[in-house]
């Protein structure tokens, strides 16, 4: 197996000053806050039951271009949206509920224009119809365990009715599996330098796997009014009611139009900007997925009401662990319980207070420091879910049994004017012949090396993992200049520096993740595993197949690359950034 990591991402330039059309650009304040309810996305059930008994299914979900209200004084917004038909497509796109053992089988049709709603860049390596025609798609799905070819690499994109596909396209129907432990994953846009902007269209949505036989005895706050979504992302807008996206680079000499990071001031739950919820006085479970490009959320009740954390990401944890508030970055989930009976208030805020870019950017205001609105029904009720004193287990991640360590380290390279221009993963373009191989079956040792200014939430595709340990570099511009000159940690003499302040990783981040915060000037140690969780078992699909998988940075920018050589039996994951 082969695994070549391959970052380019770059930090950003979210000055607001820079936009040439401020003029169009519409003050958040012109949209009064907690006026829309809270919307719940359609559920499209991944599954059949035929005489009780349940059956794979073939779903027909497309991506359409349609208009879309985010807001009850904003005119109707152009998106791209996922759907079974144009009317019922929604942003973010339904809830696909998979059961666990069932396959759920998914032709993804492109039905977009031939042109882009959102300027993109042509000097990022894009995915490019010959014909220059069509906007070219492709779905990941976040968190899944699944076959290479199924997986949405950024070069096996389409276009509309596949008139034009990618170099790694090998079919229209995708396969997934649903073998995995229950949890939570998230579709979105893949596409080669193109991922930021088709996620800033609208292509995402949240995919739930259940599992009765494991979960049903926790009796967890469950069905549609009482177990929900939340799909968290931040938007800015014109006045006629588009995306408003900044079409001039930071570097535009270098990339005209490419900004490494997207900052909007708009937050929306559920494809509405600052919505309210009206809540009985019991318990509810919501799935928080963070879909913004960038902006990372910490999330709070401006009432003191806490979280009840029962999983992360796309796995439970072992058990509930309570907190004030909660970091959720870029492409992660955090699945919790919140206890309104315990509430004091009649009604209460979910705040925001994570800088942008996090950890040392902008802080708040008004605007992005509100998520939405929660009002508390008056009468007493019985409520029959609990939380349990247990969760799932999952055997734990045995250093021991680690095969080896690899180091990979984050660097950041910046123009002469001081602004960043790309970000390489151990040094080494996209296009760079893939350098890891791990094995199918195995655990190894990641030691992340954070050598760039801003938090990376690093993901792994197919892989689950576990941070073990955040320690601060010592001397870091020292060790940044050798890593620079021969990247290689060990030359470098990494013991020398990472021997800073230790930083514990939160109790409810212990579980299993697909996502993790790298902290800047941090090494990050991290156990990760090729084989299922819940069984222990291998995969029961060529993981070393083609196209591979990728390993990368969740703050969307553009995908960088995926090796066209990684070598015929890799695994190869390479390092996007989400910007
Ligand atoms: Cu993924």
């Amino acid at each position: 197996m082969l695994l070549s990591g391959l970052i380019i991402f770059e930090v950003l330039n979210h000055s607001t000053s820079s936009w040439a059309d401020e003029d169009r650009l519409l003050s958040p304040s012109r949209l009064e806050m907690f006026v829309d309810e809270l919307p719940d996305m359609p559920k499209i059930r991944g599954f059949d039951v035929v005489d009780g008994v349940p059956k794979s299914k073939l779903l027909n979900i497309g991506m359409f271009k349609k208009n879309w209200k985010f807001h009850r004084d904003l005119p109707p917004t152009p998106v791209f949206a996922y759907g079974e038909t144009t009317e019922s497509a929604t942003v973010p796109g339904p809830t696909i509920e998979a059961l666990h053992g069932i396959e759920t089988h998914v032709t993804w049709r492109n039905h977009l224009p031939s042109k882009h709603i959102l300027p993109w860049d042509p000097t990022i390596p894009t995915a490019q119809p010959t014909t220059r025609k069509g906007v070219p798609t492709v779905v990941h799905l976040h968190g899944s365990i699944g076959e290479p070819a199924s997986d949405g690499n950024p070069n096996s994109w389409f276009t509309n009715a596949f008139q034009q596909v990618g170099p790694t396209w090998t079919r229209k129907t995708y396969r997934y599996l649903n073998r995995q432990h229950p949890g939570n994953l998230w579709y979105h846009d893949h596409a080669m330098g193109l991922t930021r902007v088709n996620l800033l269209a609208g292509l995402i949505g949240a995919y739930i796997i259940r599992d009765p036989n494991v979960e049903a005895h926790l009796r967890l706050p469950a069905g549609d009014e009482f177990d929900r979504t939340l799909v968290v992302f931040d938007r800015s807008f014109r006045t006629d009611g588009s995306i408003y996206m900044n079409s001039t680079g930071n570097n535009p000499s270098i990339h005209p139009q490419w900004q490494p990071e997207y900052f909007g001031d708009a937050i929306i739950v559920n494809g509405k900007a600052w919505p309210k919820l009206t809540v009985r006085r019991r318990k509810y479970r919501f799935r928080i997925i963070n879909a913004s490009n960038a902006r990372f959320f910490r999330f709070f009740f401006t009432n003191g009401l806490r979280f009840i954390h029962v999983g992360s990401d796309a796995a439970y944890i072992k058990r509930p662990v309570s907190s004030k508030d909660v970091l959720v970055g870029p492409s992660e989930i955090t699945d919790v319980v919140v206890d309104f009976s315990k509430s004091k208030s009649k009604s209460f805020i979910l705040a925001n207070d994570a800088p942008y870019p996090y950890p040392s950017g902008d802080p708040v205001n008004e605007a992005n420091s509100k998520i939405m609105k929660f009002v508390v029904l008056d009468h007493p009720e019985v409520d029959t879910w609990r939380i349990p004193k247990q969760l799932i287990y999952y055997p734990k991640a045995d250093l021991a049994d680690a095969m080896r360590t690899r180091y990979i380290a984050m660097y950041e390279y910046t123009s002469d004017i001081d602004e960043p221009t790309h970000l390489y993963l151990n040094g080494k373009p996209y296009e760079a012949a893939a350098t890891e191989t791990p094995k199918v079956g195995t655990t190894e040792v990641w030691e992340v090396i954070n050598l760039t200014e801003d938090n990376h939430p690093l993901h792994i595709h197919l892989g689950l993992f576990v941070a073990l340990e955040q320690r601060e570099l010592v001397n870091v511009e020292e060790f940044k200049d050798c890593m620079t000159k021969f990247n290689d940690a060990i030359r470098c003499h990494i013991g020398k520096y990472a021997r800073g302040k230790r930083v514990k990783v939160p109790i409810h981040e212990r579980g299993w993740k697909n996502v993790f915060k790298m902290t800047p000037g941090f090494v990050t140690k991290i156990i990760v595993r090729f084989a299922y969780l819940h069984s222990n078992a291998s995969y029961p699909f060529d993981a070393t197949a083609e196209p591979g998988y990728l390993y990368h940075c969740h703050v969307i920018m553009n995908l960088k690359s995926v090796g066209e050589n990684m070598a015929s039996k890799g695994l190869a994951l390479i390092f996007e950034l989400w910007k």
